[in-house]
């Protein structure tokens, strides 16, 4: 059988380059060959930013708010109807449990594009009387305007979920997109296509151009003239790199970047709900989630006991093949990655860190060999300052450290140049809010993780980002003001 192609999808067609260059996507199960992947030069992003301008003032442009909703409602029931075919592309790219992308991924795709089309059509607009200096009278009202064309810059560890994030309230607004997916998950996104086409979302609304970042279809997309915004998720010193990109046609941009977010503990918890909650922090998605825990402070009459335990419910976790009903955790998403953590799991071993549990590599069947597979792992006894505590690994691991009072473990938690998310874990509401108002994050979990309601501002502090998403928040960026003055 010939390997599968993943196509750019442009003006609601699939096209090859014209280079006819491919890269070769791996699934990090196996290392088997998933597809080959159109890459994009000069000529696909030209293109894809071209089909976008178009459709902004084509059809796309000359659709109600009503008629707009109407079709991002029926992206969501599509993506719903072909949930499976979405499944097996993000667990073919990503290699995670079906059981985690059937609980988040794909249900979060379609939920992206109901929640900002139902945000649209709620929106107030302001209104001003005011008298004229001729002792008339005039108006002012407040239109909202699509920002224009958008880059969308999507990451590998929720392909799906991440891209439609930006792409629902991107198209709810009356915006075009160009989408740069993770060249190392480029299947969701072609899929996304074919669902747009066939729902009758006008040709050029939603273009996919494949490739790499520096050099390649990113760059090439992040400084294209004809690109209004781009919105990025991913690590910072990309980030950086496309803020130098944009810098000089001043284009605004949306940032949601890495994080090295702290858990904490207090002793009066509920214990079996807190180290449920951390174990998922910390190695959910193989570690891979942004907001996920590297750092746990653990309040120290119950540090001994809690390392226990969260070392019993992570060795009870099965690693496996997607597919198997039983499999909690899957590979990381590529060898590369595998090596940039490995890396640190040794360096935490150098520095004489206790390895409570995993710290290498796992034995495997022989037919996963060639996978991305690695063990979770709790460290305890690094000092503050150490890299393993201090930078971003984005694996399945987490160092833990006691602490013994409030003001202790707050210190310890800011002291970070991140600032994405924290989760705490204590009975006492009082000190919970307390800390909430004083953690230096977008987002603070108290009793709970990762627990979204897309109608809620979501994005980083410090070095891990710029703006806020969801909800109405995502006007600010998705759209501009324009403000109408009558005389009357
Ligand atoms: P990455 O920055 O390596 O890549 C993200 C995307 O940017 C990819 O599509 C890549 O091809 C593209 N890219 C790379 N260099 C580019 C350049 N110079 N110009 C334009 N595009 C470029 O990130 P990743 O490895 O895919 O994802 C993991 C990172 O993403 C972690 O740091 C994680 O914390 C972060 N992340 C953050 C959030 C959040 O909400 N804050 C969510 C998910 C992931
Ligand atoms: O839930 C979301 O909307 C979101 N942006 C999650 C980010 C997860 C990071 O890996």
């Amino acid at each position: 059988m010939s390997t599968p192609q993943t196509l750019h999808f442009i003006a609601n067609e699939h096209l090859p380059s014209q280079s006819g260059r491919f890269f070769d996507n791996r699934s990090p199960v196996d290392g088997r060959l998933v597809s080959r992947v159109a890459e994009a030069g000069q000529p696909e992003v030209d293109a894809a930013v071209a089909a976008a301008r178009a459709a902004l003032h084509g059809p796309w442009g000359r659709l109600s708010v009503q008629q707009r909703v109407d079709l991002l409602y029926g992206v969501a029931d599509e993506i719903n109807r072909r949930f499976d075919d979405f499944l097996q592309a993000e667990v073919a790219d990503t290699g995670k449990p079906h059981a985690l992308a059937r609980r988040l991924d794909i249900p979060r795709g379609a939920a992206n594009f109901k929640v900002f089309a139902d945000v649209v059509k709620n929106v107030p607009s302001e209104f001003f009387e005011m008298a004229t200096p001729d002792g008339g009278q005039a108006i002012n009202y407040a239109l909202r305007v699509p920002k224009g064309v958008i880059a969308v810059i999507a990451p590998w560890n929720l392909p799906l979920l991440l891209m439609t994030w930006k792409v629902g309230p991107a198209l709810a607004c009356g915006n075009t997109v160009v989408v740069k997916p993770s060249e190392e998950t480029p299947s969701t996104a072609a899929l996304l296509g074919e669902v747009m086409a066939k729902v009758g979302v006008p040709a050029g609304v939603y273009n996919v151009v494949h490739g790499f970042g520096p050099d390649s279809a990113g760059e090439f997309l992040t400084r294209h003239p004809g690109i209004d915004a781009v919105t990025f998720t991913g690590e910072t010193r990309t980030g950086a790199a496309i803020m130098k990109a944009v810098a000089d046609r001043v284009r605004p941009v949306s940032f949601e970047l890495g994080g090295k977010n702290p858990g904490i503990v207090f002793a009066d918890c509920d214990f079996d709900a807190a180290v449920e909650g951390i174990a998922r922090a910390a190695f959910e998605n193989t570690g891979q989630v942004c907001l996920g825990t590297e750092r746990v402070y653990v309040e120290r009459p119950i540090f001994e006991r809690f390392v226990a335990a969260l070392k019993a419910k992570v060795e009870s976790w099965k690693l496996g093949r997607p597919e198997d009903p039983g499999t909690v955790l899957g590979p990381l998403i590529s060898a590369e990655h595998r090596q940039k953590v490995l890396g640190y799991y040794e360096q935490a071993r150098a520095a004489g860190a206790t390895v409570v549990t995993g710290g290498g590599v796992p034995e495997v069947p022989a037919e996963l060999v060639g996978g991305a597979w690695i063990e979770p792992t709790i460290w305890t006894g690094l000092p503050d300052d150490h890299p393993v505590v201090r930078e971003e690994i984005f694996g399945p691991c987490c160092h833990v450290r006691p602490f013994d009072d409030e003001a202790e473990v707050l210190r310890l938690a800011n002291d970070t140049p991140y600032g994405l998310a924290a989760t705490v874990w204590t009975r006492d509401l009082q000190r919970a809010h307390r800390l909430a108002s004083r953690l230096e994050v977008g987002v603070c979990w108290i009793n709970a993780w990762f627990l979204r309601d897309l109608r809620t501002a979501f994005g980083g502090s410090k070095l891990s980002g710029i703006g806020r998403e969801g909800g109405v928040h995502s006007l600010e960026f998705y759209t501009e003001l324009r403000n109408v003055c009558v005389r009357l």
